[in-house]
């Protein structure tokens, strides 16, 4: 979806629905310092969903559509489960894998823009839940690591399989009790992000998504390593606040209370060398762009 093919051609504009019409007039695409501020003034890239209301999915699915750096040039790829539903709804390229192959399809997928479209960056990103992510498609997840895979994954860890109906996933804490998994879990989390640094990934976070700022920032940071280094990993707490029996604003709240300092949702960043490189020579430039527009205004208005 570069830029160029979104536009309507002048005799077709009457015929156009409204809503695409609104998305070539109003949204961001082009604008590099698109972000969540853009929430609420532009066109989104999300239209509705069909996730539970007031499901924190949904908030998150807002934010990283809103942060990504160049969405008429990304491919999504998802997997099966809650995420999957909003996909269709979604204005960026974006493909249904079979659950837990998500790191395998985006690994040919990424390998064949970057032939088919040499000199313009592409980005691929995974999005998909933790079921998918850690359990049964956790061998696709490594190798796509191992091989050094340039795309960033992003995993929706709501701590169990929400849309089959809450089964235990790897990722659930101990103790839980799910409704598919009575017993309760009997042993710890486990800790993909630190398996993700282990296995090569060059920028790994562990996070809530109650901040919006915080998720631009982390989107953005994994996007642009993903592109010049190497793959990346987020790991953002959607809690299901249909299992855990919570309305929206408490859902809000879960998040907030497992990020505390000694919680499982405590913020955890991991840059490689390279990739800390690669972020303060983008920091230095982005200082100078600054400086340089100031300059601009004030020779404008002298
Ligand atoms: C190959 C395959 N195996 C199993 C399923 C059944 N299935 C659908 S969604 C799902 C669980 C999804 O859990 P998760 O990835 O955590 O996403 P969530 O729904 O929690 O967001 C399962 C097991 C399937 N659709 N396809
Ligand atoms: S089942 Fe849970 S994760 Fe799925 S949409 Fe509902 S609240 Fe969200
Ligand atoms: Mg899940």
């Amino acid at each position: 979806m570069s830029l160029e093919r979104i536009k309507i051609a002048p005799e077709m504009y009457e015929i156009m629905p409204p809503e695409y019409q609104d998305l070539v007039e109003r949204a961001t695409f082009g604008n590099e310092h698109r972000g969540w501020k853009d929430i609420g003034t532009s066109k989104e890239l999300i239209e509705e969903h069909s996730l539970c209301a007031g499901c924190p999915e949904s908030m998150a699915f807002r934010y990283i559509l809103a942060s990504l750096p160049a969405p008429e040039d990304t491919v999504m790829v998802g997997s099966t489960g809650c995420t999957s539903l909003v996909f269709p709804h979604v204005g960026v390229h974006n493909i249904h894998s079979l659950f837990g192959n998500q790191n395998a399809i985006a690994s040919g997928l990424k390998r064949a823009l970057t032939v088919r479209f040499p000199g313009r960056t592409k980005d691929v990103v995974v999005l998909a839940g933790d079921g998918a992510t850690v359990d049964i498609g956790l061998d696709m997840t490594l190798q796509a690591w191992f091989r050094q895979e340039k795309f960033t994954t992003i995993c929706f860890d709501n701590e169990l399989y929400a849309n089959t109906g809450g089964q235990e996933s790897g990722l659930m804490q101990k103790g839980f009790v799910a409704k598919m998994a009575p017993v309760g879990k009997t042993f710890e989390k486990v800790r993909l992000p630190e398996i993700a640094r282990e296995s090569g990934c060059h920028y790994v976070v562990n996070c809530t998504v109650s901040k919006p700022n915080l998720v631009e920032k982390v989107i953005k940071n994994a996007i642009y390593i993903a592109r010049e280094i190497g793959p990346t990993y987020l790991q953002l707490y959607t809690p299901c606040i249909l299992e855990i029996g919570k309305n929206s604003m408490e859902g809000l709240q879960e998040m907030r209370d497992s990020e505390k300092p000694t919680e499982r949702f405590a913020y955890r960043e991991y840059i490689s060398d390279q990739a800390k490189e690669l972020l303060t020579e983008m920091a230095a430039k982005e200082k100078e762009r600054k400086a340089e527009a100031k300059r601009q205004l004030a020779a404008a208005k002298a």
